[in-house]
């Protein structure tokens, strides 16, 4: 056995135990590289498998979580169709914790409503999109977030202005907003820490090249690009709660920021070219837009409420599960829907 085999985590599982059927995607493909990070999160927080759910649509990237994490639970609906199917499974058993993986097509084309529902309800869920600019299943079709201009070999050119993921999530008052890169496995991990460990939905926007329809080095969305066009915000660390002081440290000398989360980690964010505060909303759309119009790859910690409201705070419901209730005790008695129906004439 190899050391990385034998290596287990504070849990006792090794990281082999995170794994799920071999990756049927092409050799190089952006979400590859997605899944390998996912897996080396899960490993290194701890999280116990079981406690997991994970969601998908349809295409390359829905596909992926079959390449994750075996013994989680798992959802695979219809095409742009994920977040009604998370949204009732986690509002059913709230111990846990999701994991939904959609693509640019399955968000931002055909599922477009559904996600920025999602986004506002704040269910406990790490949304990830896996953004490649293309419909890379149907073989290559140009999608709600392919730039206009580029010319498709058999679908001619997109002519639209693109859908900015991010700006979407945001402006449906998403909690946790980030973008990232597969060419970028550092900052990739660390976000999916913070997000497993952030109390709500947290939509973290991944270019993610599709090698056999859309890498050409033009496009904002392949390996060539990102690789010299990305601008991280700051350079990011998870840091797990044991070693987090209480209070929102502000920069220390210009350099450090720490932003903490509901459970007390924190998220570290060196500053690299200029002063970003995540926690700052206007300043998040502002930082958008002007990436927008000057076709930037800007990644990082885009937006962060540290405490919001999960969707279970809005309704009064009873400490257990409802999927563990008895039907006793799911079934509302005769006399209280008779006090519903006279309530309502
Ligand atoms: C209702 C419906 N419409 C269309 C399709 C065909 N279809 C399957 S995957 C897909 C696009 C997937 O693109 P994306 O979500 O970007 O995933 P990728 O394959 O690029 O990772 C389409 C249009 C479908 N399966 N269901
Ligand atoms: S077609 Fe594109 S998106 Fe699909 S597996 Fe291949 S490289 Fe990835
Ligand atoms: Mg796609």
């Amino acid at each position: 056995m190899t050391d990385e085999k034998k290596t287990t985590n504070a849990i006792g599982l090794t990281r082999q135990e995170y794994q799920g059927s071999p990756s049927t995607l092409c050799k190089g493909c952006g979400h590859n590289a997605i899944v390998n990070q996912l897996i080396q999160a899960c490993y290194e927080l701890d999280l116990r498998p079981e406690d997991i759910v994970k969601f998908s649509g349809i295409g390359c990237s829905s596909k992926a979580p079959t390449y994750l994490l075996r013994n989680s639970f798992g959802f695979n609906g219809l095409h742009g169709r994920m977040p009604s199917l998370a949204l009732g499974a986690l509002f059913a058993d709230r111990t846990l914790l999701g994991l939904g993986m959609s693509g640019d097509g399955d968000t931002a084309s055909i599922g477009m409503s559904q996600f920025k529902h999602i986004c506002r309800r704040n269910p406990p869920m790490l949304y990830i999109v896996a953004n490649n600019g293309v419909y890379g299943l149907t073989k290559g079709q140009f999608s709600a977030t392919t730039e206009p201009g580029v010319r498709f070999k058999r679908q001619g050119t997109s002519r639209y202005q693109p859908v900015d993921i991010c700006l979407e999530a945001l402006a449906s008052n998403a909690s946790f907003v980030a973008r990232s890169f597969a060419g970028d496995p550092k900052q990739m991990r660390s976000l999916f820490k913070a997000a497993f460990r952030h109390k709500g939905i947290a939509v973290i926007d991944i270019i993610s090249p599709c090698v056999s329809f859309f890498n050409f080095a033009q496009s904002l969305h392949s390996y060539e690009y990102g690789m010299q066009h990305e601008i991280p915000l700051h350079e990011l660390e998870f840091v797990p709660n044991e070693n987090t002081p209480l209070v929102l440290k502000d920069f220390e000398k210009g350099t450090v920021r720490e932003v903490q989360l509901h459970d007390k980690s924190s998220i570290r964010l060196k500053k690299l070219d200029k002063d970003y505060d995540p926690t700052n909303r206007w300043e998040a759309f502002k930082m958008l837009q002007e990436a927008e119009e000057k076709r930037l790859m800007v990644t990082g910690l885009i937006y962060l409420d540290p405490d919001p409201p999960l969707i279970f705070d809005r309704y009064n419901l009873v400490e257990e599960p409802l999927n563990r209730l008895p039907e006793e005790r799911l079934r509302p008695s005769r006399e209280s829907l008779e006090a519903l129906n006279r309530s309502m004439m």
